[in-house]
């Protein structure tokens, strides 16, 4: 066997990965992986951007575009501790980053060397990683790299994907072994678990004895890319979809059956079909707070007087917060093909589902003439409504959004039609500021001929505005859409509506006399190398936007939009113990008979 050195190792398995890109951040610990990456320039790419944590996000945005992982790198000590966040946004949201961090030189370990983190552990990283991965690995040796870099990749991709770290000492990648290259890792989806003949019957008997049934859709959908399948089936019995932020586009949401988002940020016909449906089919969903109005009975959900069937492949998201009366454990696309294979031996009731249709289509009748009014008007600085219609009417259908935190993310969960899988990617889980707008960087890496815009907030923007430089360096054409409302507004909502409006530390002013104050964006942008637009009238928000997206150049839009018109509560949402609200739009539902078991 000859002889290699670990750095060149490692480089070598991610090329045989097909890993394309390295996203990350030089230090004195990884000089030596640069060095192997140096050599391999042709065939695997290094982008260098300006923080740590624009590195990961990128990293997770890209896998949930293409489905295929990048590795970032990042050195020992605080470079590495940069990229917490970002890989706990992307556990909570099952995203795949392969997180290569640099320690102290084994030879140093308890020395208390240069940037080691040693209060109770040698080369202490991994601990301080642990709780945000889905398995930290920390070869010490070469002969120690095939086996972890082979588990490290497996355990990324295999089940519900997430980041997983390799933390690897200074020398490691300079010293050499005889060591052999193991075998590449099986790609996403590669295994699939169905479910047992049984519970497909049960559930299909379930589903057909329903008379108001409801899908509700999540990340699972997505990652499983079940789109066609979940079409098809949702379809054939007309059954409506309900769908969280991370499986948004798996059902085309223009459709008729397409209910939108529930919970308190939710569409009034989710909320109103969630609390009156007398089955749920929930796949790759986990009914969080935010999407089961923090689990208080008749504002979203009715369990358990409704009857829920819960699939999903991790048996920790069966019954978390609701015990099914069908608990699946399966892969989503598997179950939906084994569904539809099961209705060809069944012989559904034609129109069976009429009066459910009938109370839907009112439904969404009473919200459309609720809210299609604010969709036309014209105001400045911009109604919110107007933002979200004037982007669906100037991006294609595959074009990729990538949302950030904070109202803006509220407006587009309730409003926004996605109309394929993977062209909305949110911060759901953990809703890290700065996701967005960095994300929309990984995003354009991972489709180049699509367009890519980040919908991000004045505050979300500000935590990482150094994305210019590297849209710049590396020219990456996206578009910014900076939701400027002059401060931390859903913070501020929170303090207006639950906390008398005492007001502290949530609006940007300058000055004793408090005026509101935010950079000159389009100048700051204009000023590292972006071209930009400042829109305060709604009138120009449509054209600037399509001048920015066709200049297919990194561009930047400082759209000023009214902080006090706020999107109107459908669901409710509780942070205990303050008392929670009722919705602006529609009311609880409770059930008048007891739990049907
Ligand atoms: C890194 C991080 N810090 C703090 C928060 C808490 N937080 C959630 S939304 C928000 C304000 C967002 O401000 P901005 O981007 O301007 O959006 P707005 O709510 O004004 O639309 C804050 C501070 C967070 N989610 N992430
Ligand atoms: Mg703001």
């Amino acid at each position: 066997m000859p002889k290699m050195k670990g750095g060149d190792l490692i480089t070598e398995y991610l090329v045989a990965n097909k890993i394309p890109y390295v996203f990350g951040i030089c230090g004195h610990g990884n000089v030596g992986l640069l060095d192997s990456l140096y050599h391999a320039r042709d065939r695997i790419t290094m982008v260098s951007p300006r923080h740590e944590q624009v590195a990961a996000h990128m990293a997770d945005a890209y896998f949930r575009v293409r489905h295929e992982p990048v590795a970032t790198l990042t050195s020992c000590g605080p470079g590495s501790c940069n990229i917490v966040m970002p890989l706990a946004c992307a556990l909570s949201d099952s995203s795949a980053v392969l997180a290569i961090t640099a320690n102290v030189p084994t030879s140093q370990f308890n020395r208390s060397p240069f940037q080691e983190i040693n209060k109770h552990y040698q080369a202490d990283f991994p601990n301080i990683i642990r709780a945000v991965v889905k398995r930290s690995f920390q070869p010490t040796r070469v002969d120690m790299l095939p086996l972890a870099l082979r588990q490290a990749m497996t355990t990324m991709l295999s089940g519900r994907p997430g980041p997983v770290n390799v933390d690897i000492p200074f020398n490691v990648f300079q010293e050499e072994d005889e060591v052999e290259m193991p075998p590449a890792a099986p790609p996403l989806n590669a295994q699939r678990s169905g479910a047992a003949p049984e519970e497909i019957a049960a559930a299909i008997d379930m589903i057909l004895k329903a008379s108001r049934p409801a899908i509700f859709i999540g990340h699972g959908v997505t990652l499983s890319e079940a789109s066609r399948e979940l079409t098809a089936f949702a379809r054939k019995l007309g059954i409506p979809v309900i769908s969280s932020p991370n499986g948004m586009g798996c059902f085309d949401m223009s459709d008729p059956l397409s209910l939108g988002f529930i919970g308190r940020n939710g569409a009034y016909p989710a909320n109103q079909a969630g609390r009156h449906a007398d089955l749920v089919i929930a796949i790759g969903a986990r009914f969080d707070d935010r999407s089961a109005s923090s689990w208080i009975a008749g504002y979203s959900w009715n369990f358990p007087h409704c009857k829920l069937i819960h699939v999903d492949l991790d048996p920790a998201e069966l019954g978390r917060n609701y015990p099914p009366d069908l608990a699946v454990l399966a892969d989503a696309r598997t179950f939906l093909r084994q569904l539809i294979a099961e209705l060809e031996r069944r012989a559904p009731r034609a129109g069976a589902l009429a009066p459910w249709h009938a109370q839907i289509t009112g439904w969404q009748a009473e919200w459309q003439k609720f809210t299609a009014p604010n969709f036309e008007t014209h105001a400045s600085p911009m109604r919110p409504e107007r933002v979200v219609a004037d982007c669906r009417a100037v991006l294609p259908d595959d074009a990729i959004l990538t949302c950030d935190v904070g109202v803006s993310h509220n407006w587009y969960m309730q409003f926004w039609n996605a109309r394929r899988p993977q062209t909305m990617l949110n911060s759901w889980g953990f809703s890290g500021m700065g996701f967005g707008a960095a994300g929309v960087l990984g995003a354009k890496l991972a489709a180049p001929d699509r367009p890519c815009v980040s919908v991000t907030g004045d505050g979300c923007f500000t935590m990482v505005p150094h994305v210019l430089c590297t849209a710049v360096e590396y020219n990456i054409p996206v578009v910014w859409v900076i939701w400027n409302n002059f401060g931390w507004m859903s913070i501020r909502d929170i303090q207006m509506g639950m906390f008398g409006g005492r007001e502290l530390g949530t609006a940007f002013y300058q000055g004793a006399n408090k005026t509101p104050y935010n950079p000159d964006f389009a100048g700051w942008a204009k000023a590292a190398g972006v071209e930009a637009m400042t829109v305060s009238k709604s009138q120009d928000f449509k054209g600037a936007l399509e001048h920015a997206v066709k200049a297919n150049k990194p561009f930047l839009l400082d759209v000023h939009v009214d902080a006090e018109v706020k999107p109107p509560s459908t669901g409710t949402w509780e942070l205990p113990p303050t008392p929670y609200r009722e919705p602006a739009f529609g009311k609880r539902w409770l059930p008048e008979t007891a739990p049907a078991k």
